[in-house]
């Protein structure tokens, strides 16, 4: 062996050892954890505990919470019969001694026909559809915004109409659905899904539309011009922009908003951020997005200096609360359970451009009471820095065995693990 080679065996060889060396050199993990140990080489998973939660404990995770639910009254539904429905709501906001809450309504003479969805977006638009100018397709067709009041965040006066559909052509003609309230230098907006096709019609196509007042209680002026639009063809929310949640921060408007691209067939659901200094646009959006590949709706608050929000329903990531401290780059802060369906919350610093969020305690979700059909519902939380709740920090709450058996085998499964057992009974 040539001189040159034996160095680097001999070089490589050290290398090795080093490692090893380095590997087992330190004592096992201690049983007593102190801030020391942060500085011991750690495993990926640990590294996650120290350096990316808010606390490696679970109770002292101030981004953890479990959900407490609770039935609000003073809001009807012509007993469940499918022609009233409450869902999606804004977040609350503060006004005039009271709080006050938007949502998509939908009163219509029957209960929805149901749209077409089978494949997601890009659906061909059925010939007869079974919808028409007084039938609506799904739950938030044909649907206005409306708002409630509240003193004590559980009874609720519905107080009417915020934001009617406008006359064509302004978007929004076929259904406002999905609002959520900014307050930007002493003015009220609300923005919303504006349809001008029935969902449900090619998949869930809609831009963003906006509404502004003097005043929290209107009257609501609708902007002619779209206030986000969806993407430009191949883009991935070319179809719909959805569930817009403003926010203020370093002066500008946030709007973290839901998208979805395509694998063929399959819908993939993202959450982007679109930014401007005018409430009623044009916003930019982020180059970066989607800035959270998991969630459905979408609820934002302020934290610390960053922002928090919600992964709800889709995406490898559903079920968690998301942090990011520069308001862009988002990480997992916790994974939970039973999370608020279309939750969002009462968030009393969203449009002070603070840079010490506090958090949230409570909000508003919604829950389906038949054929897709919606009610509103107060749900309860600690992702506060302010509150310490012992009760909702906890883990290991059992859930009812009736509940997981309702998640029972379809037929086809059924019949799969019939063929399995058939086929394990031939083989002998
Ligand atoms: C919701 C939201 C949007 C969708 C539909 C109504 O929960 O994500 O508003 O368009 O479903």
């Amino acid at each position: 062996m040539k001189f040159n080679s034996l160095l680097k065996v001999l070089v490589l060889l050290l290398c090795i050892f080093e490692g090893i060396g380095k590997t087992y050199a330190q004592n096992a993990f201690p049983y007593s954890i102190t801030n020391d140990v942060k500085n011991r080489e750690l495993s990926a998973a640990m590294k996650r505990s120290f350096y990316q939660y808010q606390s490696p404990f679970l109770p002292e995770n101030e981004l953890y919470s479990q959900f407490r639910y609770t039935r609000i009254s003073g809001l009807g539904y012509n007993n469940n019969d499918g022609t009233v429905t409450r869902r999606d709501p804004s977040k609350i906001i503060f006004e005039n001694g009271k709080y006050y809450v938007y949502y998509t309504k939908r009163q219509t003479s029957v209960k929805p026909v149901g749209g077409v969805w089978t494949s997601g977006y890009q659906n061909t638009p059925p010939v007869n559809p079974k919808w028409n100018d007084t039938i609506p397709s799904v739950d938030w067709d044909l649907a206005e915004i409306w708002y409630a009041t509240s003193i004590d965040g559980f009874n609720w006066v519905e107080q009417g109409v915020a934001v009617k559909r406008p006359a064509k052509p302004t978007p929004g003609w076929r259904s406002v659905a999905t609002p959520d309230i900014l307050k930007f230098k002493g003015k009220y907006y609300l923005y919303y899904q504006a349809f001008v096709e029935a969902p449900g019609t090619r998949g869930d196509y809609c831009p963003v539309g906006v509404a502004y007042s003097d005043s929290p209680d209107g009257p609501w002026l609708h902007s002619t011009k779209v206030a986000l639009d969806t993407g430009a063809k191949g883009e991935w929310d070319q179809y719909a922009v959805q569930d817009p949640t403003p926010l203020v921060h370093n002066g500008l408007i946030y709007i973290y908003y839901k998208g979805a691209f395509n694998r063929p067939n399959t819908v993939f659901v993202a959450l982007g951020l679109a930014t401007s200094d005018n409430p009623l646009g044009p916003f930019q959006k982020h180059p970066l997005n989607p800035v959270i590949n998991s969630g459905h709706e979408v609820c934002f608050f302020p934290f610390k200096e960053g922002v928090a929000g919600f992964a709800i329903t889709d995406g490898n990531e559903h079920f968690t609360i998301q942090y990011a401290k520069d308001w862009v780059n988002f990480e997992i802060a916790a994974i939970t359970e039973m999370m608020p369906l279309g939750g969002n919350g009462f968030v009393p610093d969203a449009f002070t451009d603070t840079k010490d969020g506090r958090g949230i305690t409570w909000g508003l979700c919604f829950f389906r009471y038949s054929d897709d059909c919606s009610y509103l519902a107060r749900f309860d939380c600690d992702l506060s820095q302010d509150v310490h709740d012992k009760e909702m920090k906890g883990n290991h709450y059992p859930i009812d065995a009736e509940v997981y058996f309702k998640k029972s085998l379809s037929e086809a499964q059924k019949e799969r693990i019939q063929k399995q057992n058939e086929s394990l009974q031939n083989e002998h």
